[in-house]
């Protein structure tokens, strides 16, 4: 097991800001940062889970959660030494967006995450389209870039999806996508091994599945560590897929808890709109998706389904399709450092985005936790940090487009 050092520098990422007074002020019963010791097992981290809390990170045998009032007295009573660590920012009123804070500005908001997919297009005009799988919640495009030899033409090539931002804090993880976007198109005239996977794949590119969610993440100039999407007290858009959908105590039935799972499966328009638009690539009775990535952060991880049972195999998942999953993992994980494993290793989940697109098409889809490893800097590393943990995945990325191909 790792060790953590958490800072007060990491936590003042997370915890309300004192100063300032334009975002709003914490609710007097809101949501906490808690420390839970004596969690080092799988079955440990899913009772906490089960409590409706939202674990953020997990070392040396102690979780770092955000969680309620109820959840923390839940915590308590089931025996979990439970340390707080202060409040989280969430405010109420208007959700005004201008940009990242200072130290941040690097990463893309919502507007100029759409002015990078255009000028993607403007550039790379037979490599690129430009579409959307739907709305959020609030109306925003779910953007969707297709990059291909022809891009125009649906042609008989394997596809790839990439997605990213289903949780709003975690906006490395659009950055992530746009990194797809800008290498491959950038790429694909000088680098003869990036022009092979473009000729011969569609690879499909969704930069934020949760743009309501991550515009108001940083509305009024702070960090709200807000990880739903903004339907009612908000969904969480990776326990809302329909399979299995609130079997296993991986999620919460509360409208307040971190992971709730809304009233019904694909009752969050996002995971319903990246869903339909998955259904609708299944041409001919054939799923053309092989192979797929939902981005998130952060504890560097490579996590593959099943999330809702703890056992390898299962109906829909053979011991050799298990193999499978745990060589491309391996293999991913080995070019980025990260550690592999499946994704129940870490707490149970169920209707995550994963298990969804396994069961229901067969797509070998993969989560990836990105940097950084512990709690400092957690969600909100610099944007200095854009670049080198971006980058660090070009080969996995790479290595994922090829499983298409190959089969
Ligand atoms: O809990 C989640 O949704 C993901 N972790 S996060 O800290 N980014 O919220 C992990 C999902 C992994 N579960 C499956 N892939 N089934
Ligand atoms: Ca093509
Ligand atoms: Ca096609
Ligand atoms: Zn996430």
């Amino acid at each position: 097991m790792r060790t953590r050092t958490c800072t007060a520098a990491a936590l003042a990422a997370l915890l309300v800001l004192t100063t300032g007074g334009q975002a709003g002020a914490a609710q007097p019963d809101g949501p906490q940062v808690y420390e839970v010791a004596g969690t080092g097992s799988a079955q440990q981290r899913t009772e906490v889970a089960r409590t409706g809390a939202d674990i953020l990170d997990s070392t040396g045998g102690t979780t770092t959660v955000i969680a309620g009032p109820a959840e923390a007295a839940q915590l308590r009573a089931l025996g979990f030494d439970v340390k707080a660590l202060g409040k989280v920012d969430r405010p109420q009123g208007a959700e005004t967006v201008e940009d990242f804070p200072a130290g941040y500005t690097g990463y893309h908001t919502y507007a100029e995450t759409q002015t990078e997919l255009q000028k993607a297009v403007a550039n790379y005009p037979s490599l690129t389209k430009l579409g959307s799988a739907g709305n959020s919640y609030q109306g925003r495009a779910l953007s969707l870039l297709k990059i291909s030899d022809n891009a125009a033409t649906d042609e008989n090539e394997p596809e790839v999806l990439f997605t990213c931002n289903q949780h709003a804090r975690e906006h490395l993880t659009t950055e992530m996508c746009l990194r797809i976007v800008q290498r491959l198109t950038s790429g694909y005239a000088t680098d003869s091994a990036i022009k092979r996977l473009v000729d011969s794949t569609e690879i499909w590119v969704v930069p934020s599945v949760n743009p309501d969610g991550s515009e108001y993440d940083i509305s009024g100039g702070t960090f709200h560590s807000w990880r739903k999407n903004r339907q009612g007290s908000g969904t969480d858009t990776n326990r809302n897929w329909g399979y299995q959908w609130g079997c296993c105590g991986g999620s919460s039935g509360s409208t307040s808890s971190e992971t709730y799972r809304g009233t019904a499966p694909f009752s969050a328009p996002e995971a319903k709109a990246v869903a339909d638009w998955v259904t609708s690539r299944k041409i001919g009775g054939v799923q053309q998706i092989k192979t797929h990535i939902d981005f998130h952060t952060y504890s560097e991880l490579v996590l593959w389904p099943f999330g809702y049972t703890y056992a390898d195999t299962a109906p829909g998942l053979t011991a050799a399709e298990a193999q499978k999953f745990q060589t491309l993992g391996r293999q991913m994980a080995a070019t980025n450092g990260y550690t592999p494993q499946q994704s129940s290793d870490l707490y149970i989940t169920d209707g995550s985005v994963n298990d969804w697109m396994w069961a229901t098409h067969k797509i070998w889809s993969f989560t990836f936790e990105m940097y950084p490893k512990g709690s400092n800097p957690g969600f909100y590393p610099r944007d200095t940090q854009i670049v080198p943990q971006t980058t660090r995945n070009d080969k996995a990325v790479d290595i994922l487009i090829n499983a298409a191909i190959t089969g």
